[in-house]
């Protein structure tokens, strides 16, 4: 099957980067970007771009039909942070969302679904080190119940109606085009900008808030990875733990005081730290690895390097 490729969310922090990625390997006119409005006029003005309410499943249709596109990554949500403002918007955008586009799958409109998780799944009492892929899960975070949600349902629908849907739980993602947006983990990406703007950084988190994080191109690699992986390769169709790194607000600091030694950090916890706290600090992606051979490559030095020389270009 040639993809005809459909991005729900595509001027978002992850869409956007999909979206590059997904046309340098199928061509622009596979590869159709959509969003609530012009958020992101890059991504508005780097090819095919549509409007799309991801809560309007005609609105979807619509387009799917007019594209013949069988493929659907949906990567619009509202994420952990902005999720706790806005309980009910977020339970209406992330499950309305996740049933328009795996309804279009088991009625035949199209053949494969990305739909992505979170370590948000996971909860207080699940283990903190090594979270196991099967584990106790119970998510506190308005996000993570959607999230964990949402896995039920993709694992049902391919069991039921044989929707070949597929999902990662992405850690905190690092990058450094577009910003995050609503996030508990978003610190990660400001300090790097207000460590080059300002030579400081007010963190909202405590200094030893360890958390799983991953750089952007290991994220856009697992996401195609998992994608073009064979169907029966892809045994887990709730969502796959993924991992890279993980580290404090204080040990990334340290990094980035490797290029801009006088980079200052001071802590102001909020309710994010909440959120933080009922998270795991590392996570075992032993399945992904051996199902489908995922495999990361960028360290926390290495993302300190490339986030510092990128950033530097961008604001010099
Ligand atoms: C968030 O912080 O809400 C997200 C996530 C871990 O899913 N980055």
């Amino acid at each position: 099957m040639n993809p005809k490729i459909l991005i729900i969310g595509a001027c978002g922090q992850i869409g956007s980067e999909l979206t590059y990625k997904l046309r340098a390997m199928y061509g622009d006119k596979n590869v159709i970007a959509s969003d609530i409005s012009y958020s992101n006029l890059d991504i508005v003005n780097s090819g095919i771009f549509e409007i799309v309410d991801a809560q309007d499943y005609a609105a979807v249709k619509i387009c799917v039909e007019k594209y013949r596109i069988n493929t659907v990554y949906l990567m619009a949500a509202m994420l952990s942070a902005t999720g706790e403002k806005y309980p009910m918007k977020a339970w209406d955008l992330n499950m309305n969302s996740l049933f328009h586009v795996l309804n279009l799958a088991k009625a035949k409109f199209i053949k494969k679904v990305f739909w992505p998780s979170s370590i948000a799944v996971f909860g207080p009492t699940t283990p903190k080190e090594n979270t196991p892929q099967f584990t106790v899960m119970e998510p506190s975070t308005v996000y993570g119940i959607t999230k964990q949600v949402g896995e039920r349902w993709c694992e049902y629908y391919h069991n039921k109606y044989d929707v070949d849907v597929r999902s990662l739980r992405y850690p905190g993602i690092i990058s450094y085009k577009t910003l995050p947006g609503g996030g508990t983990t978003d610190y990660a990406v400001d300090i790097f900008h207000k460590a080059i703007t300002d030579k400081n950084y007010e963190c909202f988190l405590n200094e030893n808030t360890e958390l799983p994080m991953m750089f952007m191109e290991d994220a856009i690699q697992a996401t195609v990875d998992i994608m073009t992986a064979e169907a029966k390769s892809v045994k887990i169709r709730s969502s796959y733990n993924l991992s890279a790194i993980s580290f404090t607000p204080k040990e990334l600091a340290e990094s980035i005081r490797g290029y801009i030694p006088d980079f200052k950090i001071t802590y102001n916890p909020d309710y994010r730290q909440e959120i933080a706290d009922s998270w795991p600090k590392r996570i075992d992606d032993s399945f992904a690895r051996q199902d489908w051979g995922w495999q990361h490559k960028f360290s926390i030095e290495d993302i300190a390097k490339e986030m510092i020389s990128q950033l530097q270009k961008k604001y010099s």
